[in-house]
């Protein structure tokens, strides 16, 4: 591997107790080209990793997906490992999660946390919250991943510069995913160590406003690769609503009370649901043809870079 086909990129944000350490190691790895790109920390971040020998860029708008977002477009090398700058992967699993992309097995590798983590690394709620994000994105992208999650990446450059990533915060995990799926891109994982933050450094992460985003980041960009899991579901809730308003207004009617307003509504809702169900097919057509005419066209593209 030649590690000057390698960029590192770290997105920081108030990491001033551990970015010092993470590019030290890397650059005692062998690897000369570190990119920190830091959402204006308030502590020594910057100074401590420019002291360091990284290269430092501070990130135009807010938010780690913003951040990786301007980062890739700047990025000139084949590869890219990406990692968080708290300390809590390991730099020398580097050529671990690295291997697949540089020996063209993958476009993109995803380190999963949950092979081996210290105890403490994750609270029971995220173990339960990333549990709960897997078995979702699975459900609306087919594809089963153990740790959709990870902030240890690797991508080669077309994974990168094919994608487009809209969300700003930590939703961007799930959108490069999704990208990646979107895109017929080949997508591998590796096991990896997870650690601890170091006490006294600050999660950026809100669990429970955070995991909501993600969640609805799953559910709403499926819409363009599964519609017939994203208009079933409002099918679905349309006509357990209709049901259920249909049950209570003929129950009263047994009882010799009329809810004609209520009935009306009831119908309503079951017949957009039952619409919701034929919409859901006819969009799976098109997406499916979409798909098609794209990897048609990807296919051209590659056999004309060949000639
Ligand atoms: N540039 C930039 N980096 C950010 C921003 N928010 C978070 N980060 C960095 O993104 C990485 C992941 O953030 P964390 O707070 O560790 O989130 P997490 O890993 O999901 O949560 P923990 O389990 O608490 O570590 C860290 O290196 C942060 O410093 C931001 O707004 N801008
Ligand atoms: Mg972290």
């Amino acid at each position: 591997m030649n590690k000057d086909d390698v960029c590192i990129l770290i997105p920081s944000l108030n990491e001033g107790k551990t970015i010092g350490g993470l590019v030290r190691e890397f650059r005692s790895l062998g690897f000369s080209n570190i990119l920190v790109i830091d959402g204006h920390s308030t502590d020594d971040t910057v100074r401590d990793a420019q002291k360091e020998g990284a290269r430092v860029i501070l990130q135009s708008g807010k938010g780690k997906g913003q951040a990786i977002s301007q980062a890739f477009q700047i990025i000139d090398r084949e590869f890219i490992l990406m990692i968080d700058g708290d300390g809590t992967y390991l730099t020398e699993e580097a050529f671990k999660v690295l291997e697949p992309v540089i020996s063209r097995t993958a476009d993109h590798v995803i380190g999963n946390r949950f092979a081996n983590y210290q105890k403490g690394a994750f609270t029971r709620f995220n173990l339960f919250g990333n549990m709960i994000l897997n078995k979702i994105f699975g459900l609306a992208y087919g594809i089963w991943l153990n740790d959709v999650l990870s902030g240890y990446r690797a991508f080669n450059k077309k994974a990168i510069k094919n994608m487009e990533l809209n969300r700003t915060g930590f939703e961007v995990e799930t959108e490069i995913t999704v990208e990646c799926v979107k895109k017929d891109m080949k997508i591998v994982e590796v096991p990896i160590t997870y650690h601890a933050r170091v006490s006294g450094a600050a999660t950026k992460l809100r669990p429970i406003r955070d995991g909501l985003r993600i969640a609805s980041t799953i559910y709403l960009l499926a819409r363009t690769h599964n519609p017939l899991f994203y208009f079933n579901i409002i099918g679905a809730a349309s006509i357990m609503a209709g049901i259920g308003i249909g049950i209570y207004v003929v129950n009263e009617w047994l009882k010799d009370i009329t809810h004609v307003p209520l009935a009306i509504l009831a119908t309503l809702f079951i017949v957009i649901g039952i619409q919701m169900f034929i919409f859901a097919i006819l969009s799976d057509l098109v997406v499916s043809m979409h798909k098609e005419n794209m990897r048609m066209l990807r296919k051209i593209i590659t056999e004309k870079e060949k000639i």
